[in-house]
């Protein structure tokens, strides 16, 4: 057998780095401190199911040390490598209230969902963390709101990682997508994926059909339409939902498919937040060949958003697989 190179993620990242001359190691320095937090969170996921015989979360443990809800923890891993991170001015996390200033000189801002699939942590399914890198608005100084507030099309990187039978991280820095896998052998990232393209057509619907009743009725009709019997177009689809977004859009990443959180008459926003999880994903799917939009056809990486916060609802998925679903509503078509 030949020898086959390994590429690991820390290899990629300086690699990538030399492709642009006047770069000054700093984005790259901060995507590494994003992977090191992420193997951190990694080895506490895994020891997840521990806990009731380690101590109760809230509980102390056998050693006397409080044990941390995961997602709490994450959140704190993840603040504290960026804090130590010069590049990082400032950092909104989806368990934050308000954004937090960690380096005054810092050229970047980074949002983040550390932990996303709350409803899964506690019972072994794949969870992820999101997340994106902006350049700031603002110079020097305490971050402001406007470093934030910007449209996803401004990221200048963005990534997640998935926590599930593998665990992988997969990031874009807006001119292709590339996934490395978790060696635990030796605890390292290794290029897996590279330059991913998501299928143009997809036979995978990922949708919460349990709020059928909230939604819009193209909505459903579109769902339909995945279901119905037609061997010429490949249907009926498979509808798969696992409730963690990474999990979901990895999968359809791969495989091909559409991902959707509508708007709902309960929740006319939806669930899904702009700034930490639709913005990055869409960010992604884009490079990846795929479509990324709201309910009236607004590509998501154009919202201008108002707060940190903000929600919307989400189309997301394969490039044709997205035209037809449009076919089903005339908010989607030509808007802009
Ligand atoms: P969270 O941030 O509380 O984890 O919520 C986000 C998650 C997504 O990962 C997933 O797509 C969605 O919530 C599932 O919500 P629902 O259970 O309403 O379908
Ligand atoms: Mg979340």
């Amino acid at each position: 057998m030949g020898s086959r190179k390994v590429v690991t993620l820390n290899e990629f990242i300086i690699q990538s780095q030399k492709g642009f001359p006047f770069a000054t190691g700093e984005l790259s320095g901060l995507l590494l401190d994003i992977c090191l937090a992420a193997k951190i969170v990694n080895r506490e996921v895994n020891k997840a199911g521990l806990v009731d015989i380690l101590g109760l979360t809230g509980d102390a443990n056998v050693h006397g040390e409080d044990v941390k809800k995961l997602d709490v923890f994450a959140h704190e891993v993840f603040i504290d490598a960026l804090s130590k991170s010069g590049a990082c001015g400032g950092i909104a996390s989806e368990e934050s209230e308000g954004f937090i200033s960690v380096n005054d000189a810092g050229k970047y801002v980074v949002c983040i969902d550390p932990l996303d699939g709350s409803s899964n942590i506690d019972v072994n399914v794949s969870i992820g963390t999101i997340f994106s890198i902006l350049r700031r608005k603002t110079e020097n100084g305490p971050c402001e709101m406007k470093d934030f507030l910007q449209k996803g099309c401004e990221q200048v990187a963005a990534g997640y990682v998935i926590y599930g039978s593998s665990t992988m991280l997969v990031y874009t820095t807006g001119v292709r997508v590339n996934g490395f896998t978790l060696d635990p052998s030796i605890g390292e990232f290794c290029l897996s994926h590279r330059d991913i393209k998501m299928p143009k057509q997809g036979k995978i619907y990922s949708i919460n059909e349990c709020y059928r009743s909230k939604f819009p009725s193209w909505v459903n009709d579109f769902v339909d339409y995945c279901k119905e019997d037609d061997p010429s177009t490949g249907r009926p689809f498979s509808s798969r939902y696992i409730g963690s977004m990474v999990a979901d859009f990895h999968r359809n990443l791969i495989k091909g498919g559409v991902f959707m959180y509508p708007d709902m008459t309960t929740h006319p926003n939806g669930k899904l937040r702009v700034l930490y999880e639709c913005n990055p994903m869409s960010f992604i799917i884009e490079i990846a060949g795929g479509q990324s939009l709201n309910h009236e056809g607004k590509r998501i990486l154009d919202i201008q958003p108002k707060k940190l916060h903000q929600r919307t609802p989400v189309f997301m998925g394969s490039l044709e697989l997205m035209d037809t679903m449009k076919t089903f509503t005339s908010q989607m078509v030509d808007a802009k």
